[in-house]
């Protein structure tokens, strides 16, 4: 029987994939940024199923972001395996937000097992972002990497270059040898090679990683070429496929199967068409990548000594092929409840710019719950007591259930969609300056704060008498966004308006460098440190069948006074 690959095989913010197979296993490496721990890695046994099996930058010593802009931080990690053990090359991107001369701080991390220890990091240079290393089979190793080039009227991505890596000694050593200026798409980026029968193959992403974004191929007898490139030169794009469901496709690498199968793992977008902000007409370009950019694959074959898409052309399609492998699939992350009873966080928790640490959250001072000590707010790139997962589905909806005793406005808890620190959606429990307890929506985009009401925007709030603990809920359902809450996890009231998505994306305001994707997740504010902590002993999140709603109420419990204050 064919088995199929459904696209995308890692939903949700995972991008600038980077393949490799070990024996009888496929590991891939996704993009964080801001995100804590840093460097996300996938299992496989089929290229169908995938798993998170954890992260290599666990460590505040390997890595610190505090203070670190929006999808600033870890970017294109290239993942590699030899002389017995993984490796791991990444750039700890910052002031890249209109930085020409934006800081690179290129590294390498090692580990004898996919789950860690990964060790510290081994400083490879920077003058340029998504560094991979390639093991020639003469022992010799190669920072491959791209130029940035900050000087006014200069192409900023100059040439890919190959730097010699001692590894004895951890240092680079030797000149950074140009061996490829990419092709008129420009942006060229991601560089990898791959030996195969004698060629070297230097992959590239270009076009830059939105609708133009590209897989280029180009190969040479000599590691340090001429390189020539592949007959289509961009092996796989989506550029100007209007219809296509999987835009932005690039940044890809090549990897094979036991049985000799070869497959292209790449980054891809799922746009959101938002009538509200384009009305109806040409689609091409004006999409919202809601979930972020995402890894799809492709099947490949091999003629003439050169890579091609096994589909014909060089669009992604949604289903491919799979590989002749035994099936293997893993528990469902999409239908996923936490009851915080483990001793350790699930993987799939990530926070900003730094560690979970004991003294802000807890999974041990209140059995089966996580407390979060209230910091910082949401806006602030310091301290924020918030945990988040991916929203990998444009139909979802995320659940929790929470003790908390504001005593002032500036405390504050709750549930938040979020996508960075100037735009997100949050549905807040805190206190009015009478005692009384609240919940209310609010919202910040492009760094602007509102109190969204519905109609007129006034702020809805809705007042608890008498109800510990509150559940809050937020469902997605492709363009809107809608809270509502609880007071026994069986009755529920929406609250606030339907928010849209699409500004919850890579591509919303006039920003470039938007490089992450929408989170879910809890969070604590208690800015007067009084130490206030709110006690959560679930976290859901399951994805909704096609058919869902979003927007009509439950019943509302009698016992819950809503009032709408101007
Ligand atoms: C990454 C680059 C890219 O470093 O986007 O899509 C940059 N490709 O290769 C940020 O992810």
């Amino acid at each position: 029987m064919q088995h199929f690959i459904q696209n995308p095989i890692l939903p949700g913010f995972n991008p600038d994939p980077s393949v490799i197979r070990v024996g009888e296993d496929f590991y891939i490496a996704t993009s964080t940024f801001e995100w804590f721990p840093g460097i996300r890695l996938h299992h496989s046994k089929d290229l169908v199923h995938w798993r998170l099996v954890g992260h290599a930058l666990t460590r505040r010593d390997q890595i610190d972001m505090r203070g670190f802009n929006n999808s600033d931080g870890v970017y294109a990690p290239a993942l590699s395996h030899a002389d017995g053990k993984f490796w791991l090359t990444f750039s700890c991107t910052h002031n890249s937000r209109g930085g020409a001369w934006m800081s690179t701080p290129c590294f390498v991390v090692t580990a004898d097992k996919i789950e860690g220890p990964w060790s510290d990091p081994i400083a490879i240079g920077g003058g340029g972002f998504d560094p991979s290393l390639f093991h020639d089979d003469d022992g010799r190793k190669w920072v491959v990497n791209m130029t940035w080039d900050g000087r006014a009227g200069h192409n900023k991505f100059g040439d890919i270059t190959l730097q010699e890596f001692d590894a004895e000694h951890r240092k680079l050593k030797g000149p950074r040898i140009p061996v490829f200026s990419g092709t008129e798409l420009g942006c060229t980026e991601g560089p990898q090679i791959l030996k195969k029968d004698g060629y070297y193959y230097l992959i590239t992403a270009e076009g830059g990683t939105e609708w133009n974004h590209a897989v280029t191929v180009c190969r040479a007898k000599n590691l340090f070429g001429p390189y020539e490139l592949h007959p289509q030169k961009h092996v796989l794009t989506s550029r100007f496929q209007e219809d296509n469901p999987l835009q932005r496709a690039g940044h890809g690498f090549l990897v094979d199967t036991p049985k000799g199968e070869w497959y292209l793992t790449h980054l891809c977008g799922r746009p959101v068409y938002d009538p509200e902000a384009y009305g109806f007409g040409p689609k091409y370009g004006t999409g919202f990548s809601i979930l972020g950019r995402e890894t799809g694959i492709q099947k490949v074959e091999w003629r003439d000594g050169w890579p091609w898409l096994a589909c014909g052309g060089n669009a992604p399609q949604l289903q491919v092929a799979a590989p002749d492998l035994q099936q293997h699939p893993w528990p469902q992350s999409s239908q996923y409840i936490d009851h915080f009873d483990e001793p350790t966080l699930s993987p799939q928790w990530q926070t900003l710019r730094e560690p979970a640490e004991a003294s802000w959250c807890s999974l041990s001072q209140r059995a089966g719950h996580l407390r979060l000590t209230g910091r910082h707010y949401l806006a602030s790139r310091f301290d924020q007591s918030l945990l988040a997962r991916r929203i990998e589905h444009h139909r979802m909806r995320a659940e929790t259930r929470v003790d908390f005793h504001p005593e002032s406005p500036m405390e504050m808890a709750g549930l938040v969609v979020y996508y960075d620190n100037t735009n997100y959606y949050f549905l807040k429990i805190t206190s009015e300056d009478n005692g009384k307890k609240i919940v209310q929506v609010c919202a910040s985009i492009a760094g602007a704060y509102s109190e969204p009401g519905g109609a007129g925007q006034k702020g809805e709030k809705a007042i608890i008498e008498n109800s510990d603990p509150l559940y809050l809920r937020v469902t997605l359902d492709t363009q809107w966004y809608q809270f509502s809450y609880s007071t026994d996890g069986r009755h529920w009231a929406n609250i606030g308006p339907r928010l849209n998505s699409t500004p919850l994306s890579d591509e919303y305001g006039n920003l470039i460098f938007k490089f992450t994707g929408s989170m879910v997740g809890i969070f604590a504010c208690d800015v007067n440190e009084q130490g206030r902590y709110a006690d959560f002993s679930h976290f859901s999140y399951q994805q909704l069948a096609e058919e869902s709603t979003v927007g009509e109420p439950d019943t509302v419990q009698e016992s819950v006074a809503l009032e709408v204050v101007s």
